[in-house]
C-alpha cells in the first residue's frame, strides 16, 4: 500500500463539488487516511508550491489556492500516487480524459479542482507539510 497527498482546490469547494469528488475518491478504491478543511495562508501556499517559484503562473496559483477553503487529504491504495493522478486526469481539464475528475469538475489549467503528488518524494513532503503521523488513520 502507498499513500499520496490530495487537495480539493478552492474552485471545487466553492462550487459545492467537494462531496462529489470525495465520492469519486472512494468509488475509485482509495482509503481516506486523513482529511481536513483549511483556508491556506499565502506563506503556507508558497511553501507548498516552492518548486514552482520561478514559473510564470506562480503568483496566480498562490492567489487561487488562498482564495477560499480547501480539503486536504491523505489517500491510500496500491500504487496510490499514479492511481490518483490517473483518476484526476491531465493538468489541463480540456485535455483530460472523459470521466476524470479534472475533466468533470475543473474549469481551466489553473482552476483544475484537485491536486495530487507526482512522485514518492513529493508525496512524503506534501503529506508531512499538512499532516502529522497522529492525523493518519
Ligand atoms: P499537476 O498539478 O498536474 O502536477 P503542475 O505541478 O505542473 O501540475 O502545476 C501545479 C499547479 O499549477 C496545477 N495544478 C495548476 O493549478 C497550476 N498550473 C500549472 N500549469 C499552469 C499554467 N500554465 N497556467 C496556470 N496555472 C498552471
Amino acid at each position: 500500500m502507498e499513500r499520496t497527498f490530495a487537495i480539493i482546490k478552492p474552485d471545487a469547494v466553492a462550487n459545492g463539488r467537494a462531496g462529489a469528488i470525495l465520492a469519486e475518491i472512494e468509488k475509485a478504491g482509495f482509503r481516506i487516511c486523513a482529511m481536513r478543511m483549511a483556508r491556506l495562508g499565502r506563506h503556507q501556499a508558497e511553501g507548498f508550491y516552492a518548486v514552482h517559484k520561478e514559473r510564470p503562473f506562480f503568483n496566480g496559483l498562490i492567489d487561487f489556492m488562498t482564495e477560499g477553503p480547501v480539503v486536504l487529504l491523505a489517500l491510500e491504495a496500491d500504487d496510490a500516487i499514479k492511481k490518483w493522478r490517473e483518476t484526476m486526469g491531465a493538468t489541463n481539464p480540456e485535455k483530460a480524459a472523459d470521466g476524470t475528475i479534472r475533466k468533470r469538475f475543473g474549469t481551466n489549467i489553473e482552476r483544475n479542482a484537485t491536486h495530487g503528488s507526482d512522485a514518492p518524494e513529493t508525496a512524503a513532503f506534501e503529506l508531512a507539510y499538512f499532516f502529522t503521523g497522529y492525523d493518519l488513520m
